[in-house]
């Protein structure tokens, strides 16, 4: 029953490469609030390559952090309809990764471990993902990973050691804003300078 549990934090992947990315990830973000996650911090935007996958699309990716008390099931069920919310169609044919408009994963959840059927956490790839890692060094430099108890830090140092040394996939990422800046009238990008002084 939902309201039932103890708050727990939780982290929450966001991506997607079909349409606006940014207004989609944003909007996502606002509607999981209004759906009772309690929102406490959203990432910057990063343009990433497709990793895993073969696709021309690359990915906007961020990663949020909130409380709630619902259940981990709970949240992977509202997870899912916010996708289907914002287009996402999953195909029973494909194999491997889709493109898609949006996918919300669960990153962690407090500092709980599960292994189910349909709900692995903390996510699975997380250790092999700098477009998970950077963001979530951003907003959330101290967590821990409840199993290896290393950082977001440490393991992207690991993560680009492992890439450097042929070990695993390039994975191109630029971390981006979310708008464009505002008020810039030189394009040298200085604020215009004041005519006293
Ligand atoms: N998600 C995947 C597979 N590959 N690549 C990037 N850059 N961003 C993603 O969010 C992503 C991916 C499976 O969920
Ligand atoms: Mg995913
Ligand atoms: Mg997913």
């Amino acid at each position: 029953m939902p309201g039932q549990g103890t708050s727990e934090y939780i982290g929450i992947g966001l991506g997607s490469n079909l349409g606006d990315g940014k207004s989609i990830i944003q909007a996502a973000w606002q509607r999981l609030g209004e759906l009772g996650l309690n929102l406490l911090a959203l990432s910057s935007p990063y343009q990433t390559a497709p990793v895993s996958m073969t696709s021309a699309q690359d990915f906007i990716n961020a990663a949020g952090l909130a409380t709630t008390r619902l259940s981990a099931q709970d949240v992977l069920k509202m997870l899912l309809e916010v996708e289907t919310e914002f287009g996402r169609r999953r195909t029973e044919s494909g194999e491997g990764y889709q493109d898609r408009s949006l996918d919300l994963d669960i990153l962690f959840y407090g500092n709980t471990v599960i292994a189910s059927g349909n709900l692995v956490i903390p996510h699975p790839q997380l250790a092999q993902r700098l477009f998970v890692l950077a963001p979530l060094a951003e907003i959330l430099p101290d967590w821990h990973h409840p199993l290896t108890g290393l950082g977001p830090f440490e393991m992207q140092q690991r993560l680009v050691g492992r890439i450097l040394g042929g070990h695993a996939p390039q994975q191109r990422i630029n971390k981006q804003h979310w708008q464009k800046e505002q008020g810039l009238t030189h394009s040298s990008g200085r604020p215009a300078q004041s005519d006293k002084e």
